[in-house]
Formats: structure tokens, C-alpha cells, sequence
């Protein structure tokens, strides 16, 4: 029965089906990933920041990165002016980590902000991405750094 061997392999995995559902949820795929960024208004006015993100990359190498002592991620939303990287506004924790054979080396950050936090442009509307660095922390060396799509708002 093939088709119930590929459902359950699917149920079994960590990858970006466990992101929250989200119509503001933008999905791009740099490198050799798939990045999810969405931002949403929650009921008390503040912001839900999630990002998710799977490295397509063998099972065991994903392995290696989850086994090393400390977080394989480390996630920071940044100002975008005119297609260029340049507020650091706030890092987002790791929520969820995970390897599978079937997405790779997987990561959820998510974190709750007031408005204030994504106004990069004072006074003006906001663009914002999420940045992925995949840290080697044997080594200490960032081996990839993926870039989400862009977020507009108006906040704060
Ligand atoms: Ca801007
Ligand atoms: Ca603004
Ligand atoms: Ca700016």
C-alpha cells in the first residue's frame, strides 16, 4: 500500500506543515530551502512573528547540526530600504528544530512584538525580512545565510 506509507511518512516528519496557517504567511525557496515569514496582528495589538524554515539537506547531515551544542539558526528581522538589508530590528527565537528525510534540517522561531518593533522607517511604511543564518557551531562559522521574502506594513 504505497499511498499509506507516504501519508505516514509525511505525519512523522518535521517541516512546514506544522507552520501555523497564515494569509500573510510568504514562502520563497533561496538556495537550497524553503523560507516561510508571516507577521500577524493578535488580539492585544501586538505582533506574531513567525519564520519557518527547512535546509534540503541529507538526513544525517541535519542530524549533525541538531547534535552540536547550541542552536544550528539564528533568525533577525531586518529593515529592507530600496532591495537592501539594513535595520537589525530583533533576533527570533528557535521554537521548534528538527531532521527529517524528507525536508532536511527544520526550524520554527517565532516571537510576539509591539509595533513599534518593525517600524523601520519612522514616520514612514515598513518593509521587512527574516534572515537564516545556518551556524556551524563546532566551527563557529556561518555556512549559508537565507533571506525570506518582504513584509510591508505601517506599523507601528
Ligand atoms: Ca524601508
Ligand atoms: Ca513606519
Ligand atoms: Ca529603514
Amino acid at each position: 500500500m504505497p499511498m499509506l506509507v507516504a501519508v505516514t511518512g509525511l505525519v512523522g516528519a518535521t517541516g512546514l506543515a506544522a507552520a501555523p496557517a497564515s494569509a500573510e504567511q510568504k514562502c520563497n525557496f533561496p538556495g537550497n530551502s524553503t523560507v516561510c515569514f508571516s507577521i500577524d496582528r493578535i488580539s492585544n495589538g501586538n505582533f506574531a512573528v513567525h519564520v519557518g524554515i527547512d535546509v534540503h539537506i541529507g538526513l544525517e547531515e541535519a542530524q549533525e547540526y541538531i547534535d552540536d551544542f547550541g542552536d544550528p539558526f539564528v533568525v533577525w528581522i531586518r529593515g529592507d530600504d530600496d532591495g537592501k538589508l539594513v535595520e537589525f530590528l530583533f533576533t527570533v527565537p528557535l521554537t521548534k528544530l528538527g531532521a527529517s528525510a524528507g525536508f532536511g534540517l527544520s526550524g520554527d522561531f517565532d516571537a510576539v512584538v509591539p509595533g513599534v518593533r518593525l517600524d523601520e522607517d519612522k514616520g514612514g511604511r515598513d518593509e521587512v525580512r527574516a534572515t537564516v543564518a545556518l551556524i556551524d557551531t563546532d566551527t563557529n562559522s556561518t555556512r549559508a545565510t537565507y533571506v525570506s521574502n518582504r513584509i510591508d506594513g505601517n506599523w507601528p
